[in-house]
């Protein structure tokens, strides 16, 4: 009887999953190789050079900004982000380095395998991690490194994405270190490796792993995450356990997570040791066209803001107040202040901070704006942060495309 509860349980989420992938039946997916896009016939261009981009509808997501489909990497339509702190699951983005996804999980035969220098090695169940401790839940902000890269100049290499590979969430989850406690890390233990469940084309290229150092694996906020707003996992977005490294760049937020290791030494990874890498200076940014001398993992976000509510090109009232209002975010110490200037930069008003949701969260501001005549004015907002970070008005450079946060100007006409 109780089998059969278990059976009708784990029949049901495949249906769902199944639906939700939009295929037919089971065999279908023996071997799928790719998700299918569902074409919505919808087209937008981002504001640089090439950013003719498809919107495209995915599995469990809205139509989406494609920059690939195979892997899948989707960004979110900006206008997302004016219309609540929260991003919704169905518009979260999605990025993948392979191809090769799990398209079928099953949530019962699923387990978390914890290993290397630990007392005791692991093998656990969904349901045994979610009872490792109390759950935890933090708002946080995801964001891929290169995220905003097509807007650099020089143009740099890498996916050319505009500002929507950014969200943020609701995560529900255990800490890592209830995990790393069970398992007994040993004395010798430096670093703790992550893997998901998605793998590079046979022989060819190197897996996804991602490492941290085991002090900040062991911090309690780093997190085994099985929900995001209420739900469980998209699973584009690591359907059924990723990492959550709140403050942290995307790419150490493995998905489909399904093999830790416990190591004594520096994890030396293609993904650790020669991707995400950033120039080893206080601001992570070298001239133009150079190539840094030494770099270092890619790790906490730089500080960023925008302007939610106003595009590029939109129209406002002269002589009447326009509530401007926006986000911002940082890698994490807190926002304190955020700033806007309706003259280029030439003056700045203070902002008011909405609702605090936490250090890890979009912060949302407004501030009002009166133009006194008729014409072009340009709007900038800049953050500031607890530990005195602000945005730099002159975009900083390096060459993977990483860290933009340079003060953005929004462009609108008084009429
Ligand atoms: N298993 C797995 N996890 C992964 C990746 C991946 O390719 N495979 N990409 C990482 C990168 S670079 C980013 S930016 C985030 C994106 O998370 P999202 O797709 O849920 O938005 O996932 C990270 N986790
Ligand atoms: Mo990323």
């Amino acid at each position: 009887m109780e089998h059969d509860q278990a059976a009708e349980a784990h029949d049901a989420t495949r249906r769902r999953l199944l639906k939700a992938l939009g295929v037919a039946g089971a065999s279908a997916l023996a071997g799928a190789p790719a998700f299918s896009a569902l074409a919505a016939g919808t087209q937008v261009t981002l504001p640089f050079d090439n950013g003719e981009r498809d919107l495209l509808s995915f599995p469990q997501k809205r139509p989406m900004i494609v920059l690939t489909s195979r892997p899948p990497q989707l960004e979110t339509p900006f206008s997302v982000f004016n219309q609540g702190l929260i991003t919704p699951n169905d518009a979260f983005f999605v990025r993948y380095h392979w191809a090769a996804l799990p398209t079928s999980i099953d949530p019962q035969a699923y387990r978390l395998k914890v290993g290397g220098k630990v007392g005791t090695p692991l093998e656990l169940s969904l349901d045994e991690i979610k009872k490792l401790a109390d759950p935890l839940e933090v708002v946080a902000v995801n964001q891929c490194s290169g995220n905003s890269r097509g807007h650099f100049q020089p143009r740099v290499n890498g996916g050319q994405l505009s500002n929507g590979a950014m969200g943020n969430a609701r995560w529900t989850g255990v800490p890592l270190k209830a995990l790393l406690d069970k398992a007994g890390v040993q004395a010798a233990a430096r670093q703790v490796t992550f893997n998901g469940m998605d793998k590079p084309p046979l022989g060819n290229g190197p897996d996804f792993v991602k490492a941290l150092d085991l002090d900040h694996a062991l911090d309690g906020e780093v997190m085994l995450a099985w929900a995001m707003n209420g739900e469980d996992l998209p699973l584009l977005n690591g359907y059924p356990l990723r990492l959550v490294v709140p403050g942290y760049y995307g790419t150490y937020w493995v998905k489909h997570l399904d093999n830790i290791e416990v190591i004594d030494g520096e994890f030396d990874g293609f993904w650790m040791s020669k991707a995400y890498r950033i120039p080893d200076n206080a601001c992570g940014c070298v001239p133009p066209g150079t190539a840094p001398e030494k770099t270092v993992p890619i790790n906490r976000f730089s500080i960023r803001s925008f302007i939610t509510s106003l595009q590029d090109g939109a129209q406002v009232p002269v002589g009447r107040a326009t509530q401007v209002r926006g986000i911002a975010f940082d890698g994490g110490y807190g926002i304190t202040e955020v700033e806007f200037s309706a003259d280029d930069g030439a003056s700045w008003q203070k902002a008011q901070l909405g609702k605090d949701l936490g250090r890890y969260s979009f912060r949302e501001w407004t501030a009002s704006f009166t133009p006194p005549r008729q014409g072009d004015y340009a709007l900038k907002v800049r953050a500031l942060n607890r530990i005195g970070q602000q945005q730099p008005l002159q975009a900083q450079w390096n060459p993977a495309g990483y860290l933009r946060n340079v003060v953005e100007t929004t462009r609108v006409v008084a009429a």
